[in-house]
């Protein structure tokens, strides 16, 4: 008799044990860990204030189903390709501003980003090689959310990604198209990116299915913005964000460096997409959303009076105009804990020695050198 119920209880456990295993397997192990962690992990130092977090309707919360930051110790070499579809990519994402966000409470949610604003899948090697280049001047506040946003919305896709911020320094008018030249060339020395992605400080993603790889054309993203109503402006629009590969780019010689203040440069580029014999790619209407930060024209990007005169013309000068032209000084690298800090002169209409004073010798000091291997593996803090 006492046998016989060891036995039985023996079948149990074993019974119990072999359910678990069918259900760790069917589910898949990563969404079994986070969800356990999810349950078990207590709000830390750097939470934000719960009401800021919550998720309207079906959009997620931008930080959920992040499990591969909890996998943090398990990389190794030789790991497996990731997968051709990442299973951590959700659908809409819920895009509210938390109020007291600062740089650290970023920094603390995104303990696998390195120096830089560089990044690796822990667990598997990622198929594709994306660079973000964001052209910048006095926006640091947009800076803090698209930061905010990006980063998880990046390592959800499982891309081995960096971010550039490409500062114009002194306060002559802005140049967008000519920061985005420097961005492409200062990136390219760091890494052999498949992919950059040029990118509007105030323009933050809604939907994780945006996946920022490149097509086999230059692709337009933000295809869906707010303040155009979630659609197109117009057939041929190229701004706020675009997706090119090193030799896309470089087919059509870059982008214009001669659009100074605000207007023009987006149609230039879109416009050299078709005479350098490509066409614009798109993305799905309901992926390409994006919400821009609400804000007024800025000083010192004034309206650019010249643009629809140069936009007739652009047929002539895309080829004298652009990457075989570029001038610029690089006034400092500084890779700080989420993203790469480029600052340059980048000259006037007149030149580039027309501007600004060089910058003091104890700034240059403190930069770090342009050092191709070691900006491969940025170092730790
Ligand atoms: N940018 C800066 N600093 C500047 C100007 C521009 O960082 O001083 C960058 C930034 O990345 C920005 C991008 O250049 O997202 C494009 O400039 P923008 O945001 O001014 O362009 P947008 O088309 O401007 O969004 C529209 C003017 C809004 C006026 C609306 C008044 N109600
Ligand atoms: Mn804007």
């Amino acid at each position: 008799m006492a046998l016989q119920s060891k036995w039985r209880y023996g079948f149990m456990f074993l019974g119990i044990q072999l359910v678990v295993m069918a259900l760790l397997s069917r589910e898949g192990y990563h969404r079994r860990v986070t969800y356990f962690i999810r349950i078990f992990r207590r709000p830390g130092a750097t939470s934000l204030p719960h009401h800021n977090l919550t998720v309207e309707g079906n959009a997620m919360d931008v930080y959920s189903n992040l499990s591969n930051l909890f996998l943090k110790y398990n990389r190794r070499d030789n790991l497996p390709l990731c997968p051709k579809t990442s299973p951590f990519v959700g659908g809409p994402i819920h895009v509210s501003f938390p109020s007291r966000l600062t740089l650290a409470n970023v920094e603390g949610k995104n303990p696998l980003v390195m120096h830089g604003g560089r990044y690796r899948p822990p667990d598997c090697e990622a198929r594709h090689k994306t660079a973000i280049i964001i052209p910048h001047r006095n926006r640091e506040h947009h800076l803090k959310y698209l930061l905010y946003f990006l980063h998880p919305f990046l390592q959800r896709q499982q891309l081995n990604y960096g971010i550039y911020i490409i500062h114009q320094a002194g306060n002559y008018t802005f140049n967008r198209a000519k920061l985005m030249n420097i961005g492409f060339r200062e990136a390219m020395r760091e890494e052999d990116w498949d992919c950059l992605f040029f990118h509007d400080v105030d323009l933050i993603p809604e939907d994780d299915r945006n996946t920022y790889i490149c097509d086999a054309n230059p692709k337009h993203a933000a295809i869906a913005m707010d303040k155009f109503g979630y659609k197109l402006p117009y057939n041929m629009y190229f701004g706020g964000v675009s997706a090119l590969s090193p030799l896309q780019y470089l087919k059509m010689n870059g982008f214009p460096n001669n659009y100074w203040g605000w207007g023009g440069e987006d149609d230039d580029i879109g416009i050299r997409v078709s005479l350098a014999g490509m066409h614009i790619s798109r993305p799905p209407l309901k992926h390409g959303r994006y919400k821009m930060i609400k804000h007024n024209l800025d000083q010192g990007n004034d309206v650019n009076p010249k643009r629809f005169n140069m936009l007739a013309k652009t047929r002539q000068t895309w080829k004298l105009d652009g990457m075989n032209s570029l001038e610029y000084e690089l006034v400092s690298r500084q890779y700080l804990p989420l993203y790469a800090n480029i600052t340059v002169n980048i000259g006037t209409e007149k030149g580039l020695k027309t501007l600004i004073k060089a910058p003091p010798p104890q700034a240059a000091a403190k930069d770090e050198p342009i050092d191709k291997e070691a900006a491969k593996v940025p170092p730790k803090p």
